[in-house]
C-alpha cells in the first residue's frame, strides 16, 4: 500500500522546503515537491533524493546507545540499554555539578537542526550558561546584530519582488541557507531586477549579475563603507527615514568619510567605479534588497559587515519595505521561546568569554576557544564534561588540530549522531538519533520569516535510536528537573503552540502557520533599541569596550602582513564554498551524492596553477604553518589570481574507523581558532594565508 504523506523536508540541516514522503509497505521510499508551499515552490535539491535512496536506510545507522570500553579513538564499544546510558550520563553529569558546578558541563550542537531549543531547556535548568554551536560565526551575529539594533533580522521580501537584489557573499541557489530556499532568488532574477554580486568567485549568480564586484575575501567592511560613502556624498539616501528615525547618523557619516571609493578599492581589491556603480545603482532602484550570506560572517570584522548591510538597508528607505528586507513577525507559536529559559544572562560571570565577547553572550552564544582553553587549561576554570547533539566537531570547528586534543583529554564526552564519525569515535557514551522522518516536530520554527511547518513522524525509527528531543526531554527528568519536562516530548509540541490556540494533532494536518507580515512598523512602533530610534552609532558598544562605528579590520593575516609569513604563504585562501551536494561535513555517504561530487575541490586561478604546474584535475596540497591538506584543483579563472578557495566538511566514511580519513581533506586543520573579532569571537575561515603546490605523483 501507498501513502503521501506532506512534510518539511530535513535531508540538509536547515531544511524548510515543503515535501510530501511517499512510504510503501511501512518503508518510506521517495521525497517530492510540494508545488503550494509557500516558501519553497515546488523546489527539492539533491540532498532530498540522496537521503532517501542512501542514508535513510543506510547499514551504517547508530543503532543502539553504546559505552566506550577501549582508549578513546580506538573503536571498542559495547551495547547498552537506553536506561543505562541515561542514567550514567545523568549521575555523572550532577557529580561534576556537584564537585565543580554547573558550569564545568557544556553542552553542544550544530546548526539549525531543530532540537537546540530542548538544549538550551537543559542546559538552563542544570545550571550551565554554557552551550557550544556556530553562534560565532553563522547567522547568531545576525540575530545579535539586530537585537541590538532592536529589529528581528532582516530578511529579503522576495514575494514582493525586489527591483534590484544584492546577493552579498550569499550562493543561495546552493545553500538554500536559513530562511530562504534559493528558488524564490531564482524567480525573482527571471524577472529581471537590477542585480548585483559581491563575491570572491564568479559563480552562477555572479555570471547573472549587472554589476558583479569581486573583491579580496575578508573585506566586505571597507566595501560597504564605501558605497555608503558614495550614497551620502550622492544624496541617494532616504533623508526622511534618517531624520525622522535615526540617531547618531552625524557621527556614522564622520566615519564615512574615511572610506571613499579609492580608499576601499585598496583594501577590497574592487575597482573603486564599479563600488560607485553598484552604490548609485542599488540606492536608486526602489525597491531594492540585500540577500547576504555567511561570506560576510565568517571572518573576524563578523558583526560589522552584518551591522553595515542592516545599515545600507536602512539608510537606503528599504529597511521593512515592501520588496525590500522586512522585519517579519513571529508566528504565532514562537512566543513560547522562553521554552529555551532566559536565565543565561543572569550567569553572565560564569559563561566562558561571557564578559570578553559580549554581543555573542548577549544572545547566549561562545566562541568554541574558550570551551578549549576551559580544557586544556583550566582557564578560567576546568570544563569536565561536553555533550554535543548533532554536530561533527572534529570537522567543522576552526584548529582540528586542538578540537582532537580537547575531544581526548575531557573527561567526559557524549555525543548523538545518526551515523558514526571521527567526532563520535571518541565518546564515553553514544547516543543513537532519529532522523526527521522518525518524529513529530515543528519545522522552521528558529527562523525569521514569520512561518512554521508541521513535520510529523512517518516512519519507525530503526533499532533503539530516539529522537534528539525525546533523548533531552528524558535526559532533564533524570537531572532532577521532572516539573521542567514532559511526560512524553509530544506534549512539548502542545505547549509550544498553545499560544496559537492548536495543538499538536491539529497543526499536524495543517500546512503552516504564518504571520501576514506587516510594514513599515517603525513608523508607528518605533525602535526596540535604548534611543528608541534606528542607531547608526551604537552606544553599547562603546560601553562594552567595542568600536560604536562600523571599521575595516585587516583579518589577522593578509597579504599585508609581516612578508615572513606572506613569502611562505602567498595566497588569500577562502574556505567552506557550499557545494549542492554536502551539507557541512554530512551525506558522504550518499552514492548518488558522491558520484556527483567525489572529492573536494580547490577553485584556483589558471595562472596560478601553472605558476605552480598544476593542472585541472591534479590533487594539490594546500599548507599554512597550522596544517597541510589536500584538494582537488578547479582550475578556473573566475577567480583572483592572489585567491584561491577550499571546501570544508570532507572525510571519507567508506575508510576506516576512527578516523575515516579526516586527516587528509578537512580544511580546518589550516584555520585558526584564537585570533577571533572582538564582538563575537568570530574566527577567520574566509581570509586567511596559505600555499598551494601539487600532490607528487
Ligand atoms: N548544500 C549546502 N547547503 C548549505 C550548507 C552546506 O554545507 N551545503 N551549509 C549551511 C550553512 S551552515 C550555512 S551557514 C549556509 C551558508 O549559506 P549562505 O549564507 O547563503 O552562504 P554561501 O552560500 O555559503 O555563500 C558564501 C559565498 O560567499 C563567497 N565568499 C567567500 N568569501 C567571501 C568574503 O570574504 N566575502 C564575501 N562577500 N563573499 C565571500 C563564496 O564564494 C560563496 O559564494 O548554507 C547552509 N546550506
Ligand atoms: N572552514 C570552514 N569551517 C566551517 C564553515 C566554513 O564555511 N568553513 N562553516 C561553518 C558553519 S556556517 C557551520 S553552521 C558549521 C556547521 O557545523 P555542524 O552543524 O556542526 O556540522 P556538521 O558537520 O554538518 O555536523 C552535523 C552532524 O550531525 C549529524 N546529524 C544530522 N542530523 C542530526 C540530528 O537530527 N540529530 C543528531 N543527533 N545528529 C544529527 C550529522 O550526521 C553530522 O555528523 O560549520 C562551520 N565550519
Ligand atoms: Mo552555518
Amino acid at each position: 500500500m501507498e501513502t503521501r504523506i506532506r512534510t518539511n523536508c530535513r535531508a540538509c540541516g536547515h531544511a524548510g522546503c515543503g515535501a510530501y514522503v511517499v512510504v510503501e509497505d511501512g518503508r518510506a521510499t521517495k521525497i517530492l515537491p510540494d508545488k503550494e508551499h509557500p516558501i519553497s515552490k515546488g523546489y527539492l535539491c539533491r540532498k532530498a533524493r540522496g537521503f532517501m535512496e542512501d542514508m535513510q536506510y543506510h547499514p551504517d545507522r547508530l543503532l543502539y546507545p553504546q559505552r566506550r570500553v577501549g582508549e578513546r579513538g580506538e573503536g571498542k564499544w559495547e551495547r547498552i540499554s537506553w536506561n543505562d546510558a541515561l542514567d550514567t550520563i545523568a549521575s555523572k553529569l550532577n557529580q561534576i555539578k556537584t564537585e565543580s558546578g554547573p558550569e564545568s558541563v557544556v553542552f553542544g550542537h550544530g546548526t539549525g537542526r531543530s532540537h537546540h531549543r530542548f538544549i538550551y531547556r537543559v542546559a538552563n535548568f542544570f545550571g550551565t550558561p554554557n552551550v557550544l554551536a556556530n553562534g560565532h560565526i553563522c547567522y547568531l551575529p545576525r540575530l545579535a546584530v539586530s537585537k541590538q539594533l532592536g529589529i528581528p533580522v532582516p530578511i529579503v521580501d522576495y514575494d514582493n519582488h525586489p527591483s534590484c537584489i544584492m546577493s552579498w557573499g550569499s550562493n543561495t541557489i546552493n545553500s538554500n541557507a536559513d530562511e530562504y530556499i534559493g528558488v524564490n532568488l531564482g524567480l525573482n532574477l527571471k524577472r529581471k531586477p537590477q542585480y548585483i554580486v559581491v563575491d570572491p568567485q564568479r559563480t552562477k549568480l555572479a555570471q547573472k549579475a549587472d554589476i558583479w564586484l569581486q573583491l579580496r575575501p575578508g573585506t566586505d567592511v571597507a566595501l560597504a563603507m564605501a558605497m555608503m560613502h558614495v550614497m551620502v556624498k550622492e544624496n541617494l539616501y532616504d533623508h526622511e527615514f534618517v531624520e525622522n528615525y535615526s540617531y547618531g547618523f552625524d557621527k556614522f557619516v564622520e566615519r564615512l568619510e574615511e572610506y571613499p571609493p579609492e580608499v576601499a578599492e585598496k583594501i577590497t581589491w574592487v575597482p573603486a567605479e564599479k563600488i560607485v556603480a553598484a552604490a548609485r545603482m542599488f540606492a536608486k532602484a526602489k525597491p531594492a534588497a540585500i540577500q547576504w550570506g555567511v561570506g560576510i560572517e565568517h571572518n573576524v570584522n563578523c558583526a560589522n559587515s552584518d551591522r553595515c548591510l542592516i545599515f545600507m538597508s536602512a539608510l537606503t528607505g528599504n529597511l521593512d519595505a515592501p520588496g525590500g528586507n522586512v522585519l517579519f513577525g513571529p508566528p504565532p507559536g514562537l512566543p513560547r521561546m522562553e521554552f529555551c529559559g532566559q536565565e543565561f544572562q543572569d550567569r553572565a560571570d560564569k559563561m566562558l568569554g561571557g564578559t570578553r565577547y559580549r554581543l555573542a553572550a548577549s544572545i547566549n552564544r561562545i566562541s568554541p576557544h574558550v570551551v578549549w582553553d576551559a580544557i586544556e587549561h583550566g582557564d578560567p576554570y576546568q570544563v569536565r564534561a561536553l555533550m554535543i547533539m548533532g554536530s561533527n566537531p572534529l570537522l567543522v570547528r576552526e584548529n582540528s588540530a586542538r578540537v582532537e586534543r580537547c575531544l581526548k583529554q575531557v573527561e567526559f564526552l557524549v555525543m548523538a549522531d545518526i551515523f558514526p564519525t571521527p567526532s563520535t569515535e571518541m565518546a564515553d557514551i553514544l547516543l543513537p538519533a532519529a532522523t526527521w522522518l522518525e518524529f513529530d516536530n515543528i519545522a522552521d520554527y528558529w527562523k525569521s520569516h514569520g512561518y512554521i511547518f508541521p513535520r510529523p513522524k512517518i516512519v519507525e525509527p530503526p533499532g533503539e535510536a530516539k529522537s534528539d528531543i525525546e533523548i533531552l526531554n528524558e535526559l532533564g527528568k533524570r537531572l532532577g528537573f521532572a516539573d521542567e519536562f514532559w511526560d512524553t516530548y509530544q506534549d512539548s509540541l502542545d505547549y509550544i503552540l498553545e499560544p496559537a490556540g492548536v495543538s499538536w494533532e491539529e497543526f499536524k494536518d495543517m500546512h503552516y502557520l504564518h504571520n501576514e507580515p506587516q510594514y513599515y512598523k517603525y513608523k508607528t512602533e518605533g525602535f526596540k533599541s535604548p534611543t528608541g530610534k534606528f542607531e547608526f552609532y551604537i552606544q553599547q558598544n562603546a560601553d562594552w569596550g567595542y568600536d560604536p562605528l562600523p571599521a575595516h579590520v585587516e583579518p589577522p593575516e593578509s597579504p599585508s602582513s609581516d612578508p615572513e609569513l606572506t613569502d611562505k604563504y602567498p595566497l588569500v585562501l577562502t574556505t567552506g564554498t557550499r557545494t549542492q551536494e554536502y551539507f557541512g561535513s554530512e551525506h558522504r555517504q550518499s552514492k548518488f551524492l558522491r558520484k556527483k561530487h567525489p572529492d573536494p575541490l580547490l577553485h584556483i586561478h589558471p595562472e596560478t596553477a601553472a605558476a605552480r604546474g598544476i593542472a585541472h584535475g591534479d590533487w594539490v596540497y594546500i599548507e599554512n604553518a597550522r596544517g597541510k591538506v589536500k584538494h582537488k584543483a578547479q582550475v578556473d579563472d573566475g577567480i583572483d589570481p592572489r585567491v584561491v578557495a577550499a571546501e570544508f566538511g570532507w572525510w571519507y566514511p567508506e575508510r576506516p574507523a576512527p578516523d575515516y580519513g579526516f586527516r587528509d581533506c578537512n580544511i580546518n586543520f589550516l584555520i585558526d581558532d584564537l585570533n577571533v573579532g572582538p564582538e563575537s569571537g568570530a574566527t577567520n575561515l574566509k581570509g586567511l594565508m596559505c600555499e598551494v603546490s601539487r600532490v607528487p605523483n
